[in-house]
């Protein structure tokens, strides 16, 4: 099971300009076939699945690991959708005055005619999320290998939403994934390579452009951050240092296996409630609520 912080992973800067459009472009990073919902259910289903795992106990708490850090992913790309559609709309809980006629031409109308302005599991074109992205053969060197061009093929996303996207809050999100889907992509080559011989880390990087050219995430890499992989528990999944150990195969810096930190990201945002979408309650509602729970 997940034992959960109410803490975010990174800190996000509050957006310069809030733009639906921008919101609608990042949510290939939630809900896209590469996205991050894809990588938590991948990993999921295939540490629940595993067997014979006495055996091979270090890919299953490397996987088991990953899995757990991806939920990290999709609050850290959800708040990023939800800070970017702040702003969009006006506040008033007055309909006649129309407030959201701002969202008439927004690219997804589902943010604010199907939630309160915010994130939704689909991707940047409005198709829902789906099981179908989830592959889990149950054969170790197969999962592995399609674990290993998920992380690249999300890494390509990454990379062409941070082109798309100039909004400080959004590559303060990307930056930062880029480097840990980036530590990702090493353990399923450190893992095909235990497994096998082969040296999966001549091929990076895929695409072919170093995380060094973004500066949001080089930050993160001058301090090492993609150098360690985190244990995701308190005292479980110990194994998977194992396989994470030895040169980065890009920059040779020694791999290391820690705890996450206790003092880890920032303060989870709490967003202010938008009367015009009744999110989340009417505003006479709220005022009634708030005189019983006193
Ligand atoms: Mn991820």
């Amino acid at each position: 099971m997940i034992l959960r912080m109410d803490r975010l992973l990174v800190e996000l800067p509050a957006p310069k300009n809030p733009s639906p459009n921008d919101a609608a472009a990042i949510q290939e990073l939630l809900g896209g076939k590469y996205g991050e919902m894809s990588t938590l259910m991948n990993y999921t289903f295939q540490s629940f699945n595993m067997r014979g795992r006495k055996e091979i106990r270090p890919f299953y708490d490397l996987i088991a690991n990953i899995a757990t850090e991806e939920y990290g992913h999709i609050e850290l790309v959800s708040y990023a959708i939800n800070m970017l559609l702040t702003g969009t709309t006006k506040r008033d809980p007055d309909p006649v005055t129309a407030p959201l006629e701002p969202a008439k031409d927004a690219r997804n109308s589902y943010h604010f005619l199907a939630a309160g302005q915010a994130a939704l599991p689909m991707d940047s074109q409005g198709n829902w999320w789906n099981g179908s992205y989830v592959t889990c053969t149950g054969n170790l060197k197969a999962d592995l290998l399609f674990n290993f061009n998920l992380e690249c093929q999300a890494r390509a996303n990454k990379i062409r939403a941070y082109e798309t996207v100039k909004d400080p809050c959004a590559r303060a999100m990307v930056g930062y994934l880029l480097v840990r889907g980036g530590v990702h992509i090493v353990a399923y080559a450190k893992a095909l390579e235990k497994l096998t011989g082969v040296d999966v880390g001549k091929l990076l990087p895929i695409p072919d452009v170093s995380n060094k050219k973004f500066p949001e995430a080089k930050a993160h890499e001058d301090r090492g951050l993609h150098t360690k992989l985190y244990q995701f528990s308190p005292t479980d999944y110990t194994q998977a240092g194992k396989i994470w150990n030895g040169p980065h195969p890009e920059d040779g810096k020694a791999l290391q296996f820690e705890h996450l930190p206790k003092d880890v990201g920032a303060p989870v945002p709490d967003l202010e409630a938008e009367p015009q979408l009744n999110a989340p309650l009417d505003p006479d509602t709220m005022a009634d609520l708030l005189k019983r729970m006193k």
